[in-house]
């Protein structure tokens, strides 16, 4: 059987999962999306990534008809139905279908989609050697005008600094904010560790506030380590003791240099090293069991 697609309640062929070109998720990247992960079946944070979608739609007024309760269901089944151990989840939240123009009052009713797929992991040579990444001239949306902390169908910011990185030969951003702090990069949220201390930007400077951060910072807490969120500047980053990225897709990934500026020695710090440890074994345990 191929990989079945849920969409509105009922499941398609992956071929056959189609959404209509009058959606406004499509014509106007109106909508919200969350990407989860399940290990071994268990669904790792399932019920925050449900709250920050249903905080991401509420962000744009986006009425979604299923609760939270069913939502969950949603995910669960389409995981069960095709056989997953380990898997992506893709959750996407459209308006729905309107007409050509602007207006979501035209939009009937929103869109519900559940992809299910395989993971795909980064080399493990990646986690071991450490991630080189860049700084790009591209700026974080400003959040007076498109808050990062709703996870919005509208990612052409994000792609763009990707772009300027792959340019670049890296796989990687580090975006700034427009007043030039540190924001985050393009899907994973940046920390850095200086005197036993892990620091990570704010989120009111207007980054997506991780779900994999929040669970690095309450990691760095249980080892005894000081955790902070602060705002932090290039020179930070340059001068750093050790830095690491977390994001639902990378998971945490240790970075070694930026533009080909050497952090600490140049390979992965023990810190990052033993909260990498601790995460791994967390997502064994911890999670929604299907
Ligand atoms: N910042 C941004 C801009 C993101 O998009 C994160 C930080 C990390 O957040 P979480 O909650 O995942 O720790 C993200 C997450 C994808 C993909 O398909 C993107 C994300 C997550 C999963 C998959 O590119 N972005």
């Amino acid at each position: 059987m191929s990989r079945q697609v849920y969409i509105n309640g009922e499941y398609f062929d992956k071929q056959e999962a189609k959404i209509s070109v009058f959606d406004h998720g499509l014509l106007y990247g109106d909508g919200v999306f969350e990407g989860i992960r399940a290990y071994n079946r268990l669904v790792f944070r399932l019920v925050q990534h449900i709250d920050r979608l249903y905080e991401s739609a509420h962000g744009i007024m986006l009425k979604i008809a299923i609760s939270k309760k069913d939502m969950i269901k949603a995910v669960i089944d389409t995981l069960k139905i095709n056989n997953l151990d380990d898997a992506y989840i893709r959750l996407i939240v459209t308006r729905g279908i309107g007409d050509l123009g602007l207006d979501p009052r035209k939009c009937k009713d929103a869109s519900i989609i559940v992809i299910t797929d395989k993971i795909q992991l980064y080399p493990e040579k990646l986690y071991k050697d450490g991630l080189g990444i860049i700084t790009v001239p591209t700026p974080r949306n400003i959040p007076e005008a498109l808050n990062p902390q709703i996870k919005s169908l509208n990612y052409l910011n994000n792609i763009l600094a990707k772009i300027e990185a792959i340019n670049n030969g890296y796989e990687e951003a580090l975006m700034f904010t427009a007043s030039g702090y540190v924001a985050e990069c393009t899907g994973d949220n940046i920390f850095i560790v200086k005197d036993n201390a892990i620091i990570t930007p704010p989120a009111y400077l207007g980054i997506l506030k991780g779900i994999t951060r929040a669970a690095a910072m309450d990691i760095g807490k249980k080892l005894g380590l000081e955790v902070k969120e602060d705002v932090l500047t290039r020179h930070n980053i340059f001068t750093a003791d050790e830095c690491f990225l977390t994001g639902t897709a990378a998971e945490i990934v240790p970075v070694v240099n930026i533009e080909k500026r050497i952090i600490g020695d140049g390979r992965p710090g023990k810190i990052t090293l033993k909260i990498m440890k601790e995460f791994r074994k967390l997502t064994k345990k911890d999670g929604v069991k299907y």
